[in-house]
């Protein structure tokens, strides 16, 4: 079954939004394997964000994922990395449709309020990153 990793930005723990965004997916049929609250660091944002590194808002992203505590998750089901990203919405909350969860909870792409896997292999590579060895 695939698995694919969620996270509660800095901005979306702030708001408190992890409950709301929790039972989305409960709601959805996903399945929780794995959830914890962490602060992530600058060498961790870095790794997670390396694809954007000569972006001209890297600094300001790194700046921001260690803000303050995230919430990390592993969640399963079919098509699990697909599902979830319909389920966010678009990267730009502007763009992103009614009853996602971008679209619903946020305005602006510097505070997109959630993070989910983009294919299965960053699902995997980011579950060993978060919880390496833990699954
Ligand atoms: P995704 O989170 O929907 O997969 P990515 O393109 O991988 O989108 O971008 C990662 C994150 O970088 C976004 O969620 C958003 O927080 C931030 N980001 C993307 N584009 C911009 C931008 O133009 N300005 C500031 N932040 C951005």
């Amino acid at each position: 079954m695939e698995r694919t990793f969620v996270m509660v930005k800095p901005d979306g723990v702030k708001r408190g939004l992890i409950g709301s965004i929790v039972a989305r997916f409960e709601h959805k049929g996903f399945k929780l394997i794995q959830a914890k609250l962490i602060e992530i660091d600058t060498p961790l944002a870095e790794r997670h964000y390396s694809e954007h590194a000569a972006k001209p808002f890297f600094g300001e992203l790194v700046e921001f994922i260690t803000s303050g505590p995230s919430f990390a998750m592993v969640w399963e089901g079919p098509g699990a990395v697909k599902n979830a990203r319909t389920l966010i919405g678009r990267t730009n909350p502007t763009d992103a449709d009614a009853g996602t969860i971008r679209g619903d909870y946020a305005l602006s792409v510097e505070s997109n309020i959630v993070h989910g896997s983009d294919s299965v292999e960053s699902a995997e590579r980011e579950i060993e990153m978060f919880f390496g060895g833990q699954l």
